[in-house]
Parts: C-alpha cells; structure tokens; sequence
C-alpha cells in the first residue's frame, strides 16, 4: 500500500504555489518530479564528488568512477541487462535513438525494410525517415485502430526477409497504450530482424526484464523516473552493440589515436564520447533506488485506481470524449470536451495551479489519425492523490462553462 501523504513530502516541489494555488503536477508524462533522496545524491555529487571521470589517478577522479559505474551496475540490475557494458549513457531517449539510427547507416542497403508504428512520439520517427533518405531504406508503419491500440494483424503481414529492425514504443506517450512488445519483438525475430523498444514511457511505470523479453535494444530518459533531465540509457545486446559503428568520436571511446589510424575502446566506452553528465548518471541510479524502493508492483497498483477514478470521474462531464478508453494502458488520459481547443482548457487549469499538456504531444500521426489538432493530457504518478484528480474535474467543470 502506497501511504501518498509520505510519500508526497519527498518531493519539495509539490508544496509550491502556482497562480496562487496549490501545484498540482498531471504532467507527469512529461517529466516526472525529484525527490529528495535524488536531489541529495545531486548536491552530495557537487559538494564532494566532482571530478572528470575514467581519466584521473587522484582521489576525486577514482571516487566519481566508481559512483558513475556504480550507477551502471544499478540500472544494468534494474532491467536485468547481462552485462553492465551493455547499459550505454546518453543524454536521454531522443540521443539513444539517433545513436542507433546513426549506427544503422553503415548496416543498410538500398530497398531492405524498417517498420515503425503508428503510435511513435516524434523522436522515434525522425531519426529513421532521416536514416530511409540517407540509405533508401523504406519505412513501412504499422497502423492503429479506433481504440488507441497497434493493429497487430497487419504487423504481421509488413514482415518479411527484406526487414531489418522494428522499432515500437512500450507505452505511447499521447494515449498510454501499453504495446504488446512480446509478441512484436518473437515475431520479428522469426524472420531475422531486430527490434528496439522506446521504453521513455514505460519506465516509471513498468519494470522491464529485458533479457527476459529479449529484446534488442531498449532506452529511456532518466527524468521520467524521478531522475534528472539530460541523462538516459541504451541497452543493446552485447553482440549487436559490438557490431555498431560508434556515434560521435572524441575524448575516451578510443583504444589508440595516430594521425594515420584511430581504433576505439571497447564497450561501452565506445558509445560514450567526451565528458558525459556524470552527476547525472550516478543520479539516475539514486532515481531507480528511490522507485525500486517503493516497488514497481505498488506504484502500478495505486496508478491503475488512480486511472480508473480519474476516468470515471471525467466520463460524467457533458461532452468529454477519451481516446484510448478502455485500453491497457498506463496513467494517461488524452481527452477533449466538445469543440473547445485543448489549448485553451489547459491555459484555464494553469490559472487554477494545475499542470496538464496540451496539443500533439509530439505525436502529431496520432492526432491526424483522430483528426483533431491536439488532446488535454493528464499524466498521473504515484505522488498525486484522488483529491488532486476531483479538483482538476471540478476545474475542468468551469472551464467549460467560460469557454462555451
Ligand atoms: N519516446 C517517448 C515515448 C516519449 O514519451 C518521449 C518524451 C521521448 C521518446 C523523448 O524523450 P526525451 O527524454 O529524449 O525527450 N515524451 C514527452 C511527452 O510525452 N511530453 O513531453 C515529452
């Protein structure tokens, strides 16, 4: 059982005001709040800890190795990776991504097959068309249904001998649909192909064994757990990730520099040029503590009423229509009401202290799908209570009557 009201008093930033109201945070979806336990390891890092890491023989420089690898062990445990040098940092989702797009240039031909989905937040798409136009590879989309959910049938009749990776979200971000990747990830491997996961959304929701689904590649940005923005991760099969030209060359991804000849360091220093976000890594770990200490099968029980409450208490304002009702899905909920322009519900609840993202949340195939300009998204965590999501409601309730 979740005690919230504890819980609530890790995260300063929830006692603000904002437009003389008390915060309410629903955009959590966006990025999730810090708690303290994460901000002390933060201000530990830079009252004691900084140093250039992998580079020095002094004292501070050692310590912050051993926090910053440390920090690998942490999250190469929490998605059960083989191998920590199989966890790259990055600076979030989006780099991890265009590691990989990058990578793939040197590994496609003309005519061979990529297949996305048509749920895909922006940063899993143009990565790939910019790949498709460099290699004449062709992007082939797996599309949704009426309900927010992959068409899975049609999945399977994209697939063929000329397909080299999928890549699926876990979780749509606009919507919350939670994707069945299981299957997405054994089919394709049955005509050889490889598949990277889009985990950005899963991750504070979900806890996810990759060995277990075994996947290919899967990312996610810190600070939708509860970490820090700036940081994230790729994972990669070791083999796969051995494969993969490097990204960006410079300081530390080498074995041996000469005028003549360059060769790189091994894994995973290969993927990781110059100095990297080091508090930001070692932060990232303090955030998958903070959430492993809570228990992800606790935090996605009291999600899930928090969702359903939610969505029960919204259906009864006149008008409201919820894409992606009914879906498994995470704490998300993407609605409009009548003919009122999100932007201008979500400007009204921001008077009242209340924290929702409008538009196309970066998913703009989603919207031309429902064909509306955008959604008002309330992305819940298991910070927020039933009494913030009663008050949204009620704000919501006056909204309308201004608006229309
Ligand atoms: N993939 C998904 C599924 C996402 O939701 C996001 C960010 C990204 C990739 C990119 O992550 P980044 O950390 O590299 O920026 N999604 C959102 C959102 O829904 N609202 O703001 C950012």
């Amino acid at each position: 059982m979740i005690d919230v009201n504890k819980i609530r008093k890790d995260f300063p930033i929830l006692k603000r005001k904002v437009n003389g109201q008390d915060l309410i945070y629903f955009d959590n979806a966006a990025t999730s709040q810090t708690p303290l336990q994460v901000i002390e390891v933060i201000t530990d890092y830079y009252s004691r800890l900084n140093a250039n890491i992998h580079r020095g023989v002094h004292q501070l420089s050692q310590e912050a190795t051993d926090a910053y690898e440390e920090a690998r062990i942490k999250i190469q445990k929490h998605f059960n990776a083989a191998e920590a040098y199989e966890i790259i940092f990055t600076a979030g989702t989006t780099e991890s991504i265009n590691l990989l797009a990058s990578g793939y240039n040197s590994l496609l031909k003309p005519g061979d097959e990529l297949i996305i989905s048509a749920l895909e937040h922006h940063s899993n798409i143009v990565p790939w068309q910019m790949l498709c136009e460099k290699t004449g590879a062709i992007l082939k989309v797996i599309p949704m249904t009426l309900n927010g959910s992959l068409d899975i049938e049609s999945y399977h009749s994209l697939l063929n001998s000329k397909t080299k990776l999928i890549f699926v979200n876990h979780v749509s971000n606009a919507l919350g649909t939670i994707n069945p990747i299981k299957e997405i990830i054994n089919e394709a491997h049955t005509y050889g192909a490889k598949v990277l996961i889009d985990g950005a959304q899963a991750c504070p929701h979900i806890k996810t064994d990759v060995q277990e689904l075994n996947v290919d590649y899967y990312v996610t940005s810190a600070h939708k757990l509860c970490g820090p923005t700036g940081v994230g991760m790729l994972y990669g099969k070791k083999e796969l990730l051995r494969a993969l030209p490097p990204y960006q060359g410079g300081g530390e991804m080498i074995a041996s520099v000469t005028f003549e000849k360059t060769t790189y360091a091994g894994l995973p220093h290969k993927f990781e040029a110059g100095t990297p976000n080091i508090c930001g890594g070692i932060a990232f770990g303090a955030a998958l503590d903070y959430m492993n200490n809570l228990g992800f099968d606790v935090i996605s029980k009291y999600e899930a009423e928090l969702l359903a409450y939610a969505t029960n208490s919204l259906k009864k304002i006149e008008g409201i229509k919820i894409y992606g009702e009914g879906l498994d899905k995470t704490a998300v909920i993407s609605f409009n009401i009548g003919d009122i322009h999100p932007y201008d519900l979500g400007s009204i609840l921001n008077q009242m202290g209340i924290a929702v993202r409008t538009g196309h949340h970066c998913a703009q195939p989603i919207m031309d799908f429902y064909e509306i300009p955008g959604t008002v998204r309330a992305s819940f965590s298991f910070y927020n209570t039933f009494e913030e999501i009663d008050i949204m409601v009620t704000a919501l309730k006056k909204a309308v009557l201004m608006l229309q």
